[in-house]
């Protein structure tokens, strides 16, 4: 068992123990009270799940395993000569709990490496589909033809004791992220470059090197990026709609892949991960609309307005948890600083910044007027030439597969059971609002 897969096991095991402790003397304790408004309204705030990866506060937002974005960027290993994490690093963190040296790093690199390669099979399913399917569809199509080689669902059929699950499920987990960098680059040279596929790179290249390259993007500042980006987009806590898909699937024992797949599916939701593509859309039609008048901020302001007045939302603002400006976006305009501080699409960006929020503030109705991870993302790409915004979101699904695969081995390893809360209707509201009261 290499050192990663023996951590987790160790950590998860102590936590089972400490869970079961837990569970016994204090089930009873209350940890939320759900109001009508929450039973209709998306289930904002109630707490009733549990994941141990990351936690999300509205205001300082996301932590990995305690540590926030910039502590992340500032003490994961870096490559040779790079200023940016590695995503190896993270998913050990999150997998973990503890911080990697640059050895667990290499030892993730090689794992990934030594484990990649798409089955023929997989390449002949997406071969058959049209090369205008969104790039979202057929990832998700992707992540499905490789379901076959589940060794979750392999050994699951060969009949398993439950307290071995976390066992597979780590396998298939590996497995699959040593591969989805090669689905998601096979559905890009298929859809964009006429199906003019790029092989792996050598086998000491990281994970994310390796992805650019297959990806066709030699420059290393791209490398850089794609290493910030990949970390950036991990994790989210438990509760939105990829994560939240991925541990319900989960939990009736569906393998890793099919898990995967279904909240890709989610994370293809414009409210969601395909946010990203649509702020590029957005930004592209302003830039359309307003020609050489995109700088001026009484004519932006009005664009603004007539997509609020239309009943459009303004893409890449607000969110169902934050209050403040998500700090993945903040790491993302720290990047773009550095290195592409004139860039054209950069500065629409940043003049959106200070004008959207004091108009969803008058506008009234965001709870959150502030920038998103989504708002930034697709500028960084843009400037690197790739302009194919509908394939944005598989690259957010690349990465938030680390964090969700990664708890996903934690329900397993915890026994956690079948999610099924109970749902209620219309009627049996009424009544007992009506018994409440009167
Ligand atoms: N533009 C216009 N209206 C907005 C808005 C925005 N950016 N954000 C919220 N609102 C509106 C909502 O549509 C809602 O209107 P109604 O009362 O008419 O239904 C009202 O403000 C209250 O919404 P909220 O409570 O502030 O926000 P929700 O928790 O319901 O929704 C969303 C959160 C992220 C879906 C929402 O802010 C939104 O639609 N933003 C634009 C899309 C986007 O950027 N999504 C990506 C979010 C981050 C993410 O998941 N990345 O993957």
């Amino acid at each position: 068992m290499g050192k990663l897969k023996e951590l987790f096991h160790q950590k998860v095991s102590a936590l089972a123990e400490e869970v079961k402790t837990l569970r016994k003397e204090h089930g009873d304790v209350k940890i939320s009270d759900v109001t009508v408004a929450q039973a209709y309204g998306g289930m904002r705030g109630i707490k009733c799940m549990v994941t141990e990866t990351s936690a999300l506060d509205p205001y300082e937002g996301i932590r990995f395993r305690g540590y926030s974005i910039p502590e992340v960027r500032e003490k994961l290993p870096k490559a040779p000569g790079g200023e940016e994490p590695l995503p190896e690093g993270i998913f050990w963190l999150l997998l973990t709990g503890e911080l990697p040296s640059e050895e667990d790093v290499k030892e993730v690199t090689n794992e990934w490496r030594s484990r990649e390669g798409l089955p023929e099979h997989v390449k002949a399913t997406l071969d058959a589909m049209p090369r205008d399917a969104h790039p979202m569809t057929q990832f998700s199509v992707g992540i499905m033809a490789l379901q076959k080689d589940s060794i979750f669902a392999k050994r699951y059929r060969e009949g398993i004791s439950k307290y071995d699950l976390w066992d597979p499920m780590y396998e298939d987990t590996m497995n699959l992220l040593a591969n989805l960098p090669h689905v998601a680059a096979y559905v890009y040279r298929r859809s964009y470059h006429e199906g003019a596929h790029i092989p792996a790179g050598p086998k000491d290249m990281d994970w994310a090197a390796n992805f650019a390259h297959m990806l066709g993007y030699e420059n290393p500042e791209f490398t850089e990026l794609m290493r910030l980006y990949l970390v950036l987009h991990c994790d989210h806590e438990g509760g939105n709609v990829s994560a939240h898909t991925i541990h319900l699937v989960g939990s009736a024992l569906s393998d890793a892949y099919l898990s995967l797949a279904a909240g890709m599916n989610g994370l293809a939701g414009p409210l969601h991960g395909l946010a990203n593509q649509e702020v590029l859309r957005w930004i592209h039609k302003m830039r359309e609309t307003l020609g050489d008048d995109v700088y001026d901020k009484e004519k932006v302001k009005q664009y603004i307005w007539d997509t609020l007045n239309s009943g459009q939302v303004v893409p890449g603002y607000g969110h169902a948890v934050l209050r403040k400006t998500d700090p993945r976006y903040t790491a993302q305009r720290d990047f773009a600083q550095k290195h592409l501080p004139d860039d054209p699409i950069f500065k629409i960006v940043s003049l959106l910044y200070e004008v959207v929020p004091p108009i969803l503030q008058e506008h009234g109705k965001a709870k959150n007027p502030w920038p998103n991870v989504d708002a930034h993302s697709g500028c960084l790409l843009v400037h690197y030439g790739m302009n194919e915004y509908d394939f944005y979101t598989v690259l957010f699904g690349v990465s938030r597969a680390m964090g969700t695969l990664a708890s996903l081995c934690w329900d397993r390893g915890l026994g956690l059971p079948i999610e099924r809360p109970k749902s209620v209707t219309t009627e049996w509201i009424k009544s007992f609002v009506a018994e409440q009261k009167g």
